[in-house]
């Protein structure tokens, strides 16, 4: 996979040389280009911003630095045979970023990411690319960055372990909390590794049972008990159908009920107490 980032902050790009995607990089398995775009500008301060139409507060990159270095920059993959790239552009205001966009864009041979400093890029970038290339504009959650970089770093890092050959173990995303299969929509729950008693405390006995059913059982209980605490949102949308009869019943003891429109919701509390 090919990727082309062009930014007023190369160096902030540098952690891309690192563990994974570094290791890909150095594996000839992702190409990464990072590009400076005051590269091109003309005028002597090398200017890529301007005030805002209609006033207000912040700059807005200017058009032109960013039209002629996308011009360059799909020129470049054009040249070496590489068919249109998707465009992602990071921005508070995109769509959110989520595993399901990530598995998509890891089938994308190139992606070229315009991240935004300021408040934003000239919407006419945004509509011009938008008639040549499939673009996404993405965010990576409710939060404001002082610019998109570091949402590149994080949009690069979920895509790049989704090719063929980057993880080392092929199974290793078949059960990511968010991952498509059988624990969908669950975050996953706690784990433990050697030594089994650390500073007086124990590892769950079911773990070293030997009885995989059991296991496996514990380990969707667990993940049900942190998902209703950490994303209850989650439990809110999953679809009873995906659910078996301990489920329903692990639900209903963190406090679940189903809804008679399907779904599930809050048990009212407030009886109870
Ligand atoms: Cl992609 N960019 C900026 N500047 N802030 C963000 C973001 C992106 N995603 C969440 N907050």
């Amino acid at each position: 996979m090919r990727l082309d980032v062009v930014t007023i902050f190369p160096e902030y790009l540098e952690p891309l040389n690192v563990s994974l995607v570094g290791k890909a990089r150095t594996r000839g398995q992702l190409d990464v280009r990072v590009h400076d775009l005051r590269s091109w500008t003309h005028d002597r301060h090398n200017t890529v911003d301007d005030t805002p139409y209609g006033g207000g507060p912040g700059m807005v990159m200017k058009p032109e630095p960013w039209g002629e270095a996308l011009d360059s920059v799909l020129a470049s993959g054009e040249a070496e045979g590489l068919a249109a790239p998707v465009l992602v552009v990071p921005t508070p205001s995109g769509r959110p970023f989520t595993q399901e966009l990530a598995v998509e864009l890891a089938e994308r041979p190139w992606l070229v990411f315009a991240p935004a400093r300021y408040e934003g890029i000239d919407r006419r970038v945004i509509e011009e690319y938008g008639e040549r290339l499939e673009v996404h504009e993405v965010s990576i959650g409710d939060y404001v960055l002082a610019g998109g970089e570091a949402a590149v770093l994080v949009i690069t890092e979920a895509v790049a372990r989704l090719l063929p050959g980057v993880l080392g173990n092929a199974e290793s995303h078949r059960d990511d909390s968010f991952a498509p299969g059988a624990m969908a929509d669950l975050l996953e729950g706690p784990v433990y590794t050697k030594p089994p008693e650390w500073r007086g405390r124990d590892i769950p006995e079911v773990l070293v049972s030997g009885h995989h059913g059991k296991i496996a059982r514990w380990r969707r209980d667990e993940a049900f008990r942190r998902t209703s605490a950490n994303r209850p949102d989650l439990i809110e949308r999953c679809d009873p159908a995906a659910l078996d009869k301990h489920d329903r019943k692990t639900l209903a003891e963190l406090g679940w009920e189903e809804l008679p429109g399907g779904g599930f919701g809050r048990r009212d509390r407030a009886v109870e107490e």
